[in-house]
């Protein structure tokens, strides 16, 4: 079942038991933080904050920051509920040949009734300010001691390719400088990056850019799923709620948004215009450093009459954004083996922060297999960052690190089994020696075969005989020890 909107969410995350609210005041300057960071710690609930100092509106925190409240979320009882509905579509239909295969991706998507609907009126028109609005009135977080602002950090970001005009949504933290200016942190990997430079080589002046704060919840997850290029966010969006999303023009531009969104700023990037961004305590656990990031100019804010401002908190991990990041990993398992059949598992562990570590189980059939698995994820989409990307057999369970790390660990010799490659790397690596290009680190801890040149005996891992164990079974209940 499709929720309406994000109101409809906490309703059901408070009847799951999985939302408190807060009914004193709280201050968006760092007490939030702490509030989110200690409850994302300690398996605690969401939080609907009623009365942030300084603001009317209430904050929504924390709200997909565990697995139960992804289900929730995706309406599932578990997120490989999703993944299974992908791979029974791909089965039902699947073609022929790699090439055939690639262009299914976006026919995926394309499962007729999911595709937006446009609407004429929503909610998110109950407001409209043309003018008399400010950032200020929202209580929007300032997360860590050392940032350089308060930051929105849930938002949709709306705009379109100039080439192909087709739309594209994710999410880019934004800065607020002032009461009507933000910085747009889009990454240069990221489509929305991608639709800007086209924009300055095609000489125009301004980029029209709608943000959106608070939808359903499956609208708002979709913000962050690294699909291909041109491939709308908003019909995978209706894919995994079941049900078209709402879409609803701008007052201002031609950018169309979720029609139940809680709050939407309309506005501009001035082409060629460029602002320092950060400091900002990141999802690496680290400060990311200043840099020089587009402006966007607000123009118009249309809104409910009492809007609800859904954030969240990024740091030191797990966050709230590893829970959203995990039910990714379940969900695109299917479509990564679309490509990569020998896959049998992955897993990107929390302290890895999804681009520096990823770990893979591979049906292993011919020598330097574990390689070419490891160009193939280099060459993947998102996974391009992957600074550490580690393959065993499968039988090692990747969802356990400590049998992975165990292992592996046996099984390398380093200077044989690492593999280093240069290439692109995630923004946010503090280490690269350039900003966005260095070096990556492939490990074949597979177990190594004469074909690959190993030609000593390999050894098996210890286990006990069953027989023996079922004996101890029994002794050990007459000594009278817990079972
Ligand atoms: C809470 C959160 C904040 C994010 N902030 C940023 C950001 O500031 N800049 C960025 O480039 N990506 C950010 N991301 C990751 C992107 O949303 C993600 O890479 C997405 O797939 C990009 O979509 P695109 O391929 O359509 O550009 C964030 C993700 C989450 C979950
Ligand atoms: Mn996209």
């Amino acid at each position: 079942m499709a929720f309406t909107d994000l109101r409809e969410f906490i309703v059901a995350l408070e009847k799951a038991g999985e939302l408190k609210r807060i009914p004193f005041e709280v201050n968006p300057h760092l007490e939030i933080t702490e509030f989110a960071d200690r409850s994302v710690k300690t398996g605690g609930p969401a939080f609907l904050f009623e009365k942030p100092k300084g603001s009317r509106i209430p904050v929504l925190i924390n709200a997909f920051a565990s697995m139960r409240r992804m289900e929730i979320a995706l309406g599932v009882q578990s997120v490989d509920e999703v993944a299974r509905r992908i791979s029974e579509y791909l089965e039902m239909r699947m073609p022929q040949g790699l090439i055939n295969k690639l262009k299914m991706l976006p026919k995926l998507a394309e499962v007729g009734a999911f595709f937006p609907r446009i609407v004429s009126s929503g909610a998110c028109k109950e407001v409209i300010q043309r003018d008399r609005f400010s950032l200020f009135d929202y209580p929007i977080l300032h997360c860590w001691p050392a940032d350089g602002g308060r930051f929105i950090t849930l938002p949709l970001v709306f705009s379109k390719n100039p080439d192909t005009g087709k739309r594209n949504c994710g999410m880019y933290r934004m800065q607020v400088y002032d009461e009507r200016t933000t910085g747009m942190h889009w990454q240069t990997h990221k489509q929305g990056a991608e639709h800007h430079r086209r924009m300055i080589k095609e000489g125009r002046k301004r980029m029209d850019v709608a943000v959106a704060i608070g939808s359903d919840p499956a609208t708002m997850y979709s913000a962050i799923l690294p699909l291909p290029p041109d491939l709308d966010e908003m019909m995978i969006a209706g894919f995994l709620r079941g049900k078209p999303v709402e879409m609803i023009q701008c007052e201002t531009s031609d950018i169309h948004v979720p029609a139940n969104a809680e709050i939407v700023l309309e506005g501009y990037i001035e082409l060629g215009e460029q602002r320092t961004e950060g400091p900002f305590g990141d999802h690496t656990g680290f400060y990311s450093l200043e840099d020089e990031y587009p402006v966007f100019h607000v123009t118009c804010v249309t809104r409910r009459k009492r809007p609800i401002y859904a954030t969240t908190i990024v740091g030191p991990p797990p966050m709230e954004d590893f829970y959203m990041g995990k039910s990714i990993e379940r969900i695109f398992l299917p479509l990564m083996r679309l490509q990569l059949p020998e896959v049998r598992d992955i897993c990107m562990p929390a302290e890895g922060i999804f681009h520096n570590l990823i770990l893979v189980s591979l049906r292993k059939s011919y020598p330097g297999h574990a390689r070419k698995v490891m160009h193939a994820i280099w060459g993947l989409g998102q996974a391009m960052f992957s600074k550490c990307i580690v393959v065993v057999d499968e039988d090692v369970d990747v969802q356990n690190v400590r049998e992975v790390a165990w292992k592996a660990l046996n099984n390398i010799d380093p200077e044989r089994d690492i593999q280093f490659v240069m290439g692109p790397v995630d923004s946010l690596d503090h280490a690269s020696r350039l900003p966005n290009f260095g070096s990556k680190m492939g490990v074949d801890a597979t177990r190594k075969w004469p074909g690959e040149g190993f030609t000593r005996p390999w050894p098996a891992v210890i286990r006990m005989s069953r027989e023996v164990q079922e004996r101890v079974d029994r002794l050990w209940k007459m000594a009278g020890l817990k079972p």
